[in-house]
């Protein structure tokens, strides 16, 4: 008999992004995705460092019989080369599993990519909700220089997939710039598609 879901609660500090009473903290830093960035020079500069670049806090999942998954993602400020800190980004294993982002702090943006490699790139502020929808691979970056605090929820079956973006990552990289964030074609990219 799976678990039943009964009512939870928990405690969120909208200005930290911390949930007090998390069944999880995840915790990646530039040794765990160094391949996520294109400029390996300023990767292997900035390892003897190895900077957190983002946490994970997950709320206790109150049952196994479906339901969702709530949490909240927190990025740092700062740069690799020319690419913001971001996160390793992923798409939903479950092709009809669907999630929704809500920022609640810093300067963003929130990349995205279907299936059929359309791509989409929504500037995540305080206040911004982000649908995104199911089959369309996501990852977020840290265009500001506050940490990026944002809620999200997804169904607990989704699953993720992270293999298909580690190595040639996404069809666009979001590169800074004196004009601010630019999106680029990523080189790797059309080459790993390449016949
Ligand atoms: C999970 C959801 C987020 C990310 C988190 C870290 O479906 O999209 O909680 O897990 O922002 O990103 P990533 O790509 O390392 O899982
Ligand atoms: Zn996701």
């Amino acid at each position: 008999m799976p678990t039943p879901i009964l009512p939870g609660v928990a405690h969120l500090d909208l200005a930290t992004g911390v949930i007090t009473e998390a069944a999880e903290v995840i915790e990646r830093r530039l040794s765990d995705m160094p391949q996520s960035y294109h400029d390996q020079a300023a990767v292997r500069a900035l390892l003897v460092e190895n900077p957190v670049l983002y946490r994970v806090y997950t709320m206790p999942q109150p049952g196994d019989a479906g339901g969702w998954f709530v949490a909240t993602s927190i990025v740092g400020p700062g740069r690799v080369g020319t690419e913001y800190f971001m996160t390793k980004g992923h798409s939903h294993a479950q092709d009809t599993a669907p999630e929704v982002y809500l920022t609640l702090n810093g300067n963003g943006m929130l990349l995205m990519q279907s299936r059929a490699d359309e791509s989409v790139a929504q500037w995540m502020k305080p206040g911004t909700i982000h649908y995104i929808s199911a089959g369309w691979a996501h990852r977020t970056m840290n265009v500001g220089s506050e940490p990026l605090v944002f809620f999200a929820v997804w169904p607990v079956d989704a699953g993720h997939d992270y293999e298909t973006y580690a190595e040639r990552g996404f069809a666009k990289l979001i590169l800074a710039s004196d004009d601010g964030p630019r999106v680029v074609d990523n080189p790797k990219y059309a080459k790993a598609a390449a016949p």
